[in-house]
């Protein structure tokens, strides 16, 4: 069985707090079932994981390392900012997909760039919760 790491980045812990119209009315416990559910249902073996510190993410993609099969991102604002990320998910050479709730091209111009999509095997914008299970999807055999 497949593993999968999803990773979850910054304020997405808020998630259903502020900005429905933008992100859904779901909490980020949700989210995480959602996840859980679908990876069970497309027979992977998921794992979540969220933080709010660039470094902790950079931490975990690279304990991912001969662990997990792939991984499914979203880096929240790190998306915009970080190389740090990038370089980690470039060292481990992990394949990744890269999911967004919200579609990030229709918004600010500066959510329109994302260092992680220059590693990325693929990037899902603006389809909610769905995003996630469409990402786990391209890791499933089934
Ligand atoms: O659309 C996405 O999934 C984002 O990755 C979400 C990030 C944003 O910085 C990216 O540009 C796009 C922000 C997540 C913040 O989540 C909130 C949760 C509750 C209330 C407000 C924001």
């Amino acid at each position: 069985m497949k593993k999968i790491l999803v990773i979850n980045g910054p304020n997405l812990n808020l998630l259903g707090l502020r900005e429905p119209a933008i992100y859904g009315s779901k909490d980020y416990k949700a989210l995480e079932t959602f996840v859980l559910e679908n990876g069970l249902d497309l027979g992977l073996q998921v794992e979540c994981f969220q933080s709010n510190h660039e470094g902790a993410i950079v931490d975990k993609i690279q304990q991912a390392y001969g662990v997990f099969d792939g991984i499914v991102i979203n880096p929240a604002a790190y998306t915009h900012t970080s190389v740090a990320i990038l370089d980690a998910l470039k060292a481990v050479a992990i394949p990744t997909v890269e999911v967004h709730l919200s579609d990030v091209d229709s918004r600010e111009e500066f959510r329109r760039h994302s260092f992680v999509s220059l590693y990325a095997e693929k990037v899902i914008k603006g389809k909610g919760f769905d995003g996630y299970r469409e990402a786990l999807e391209h890791f499933s055999e089934k």
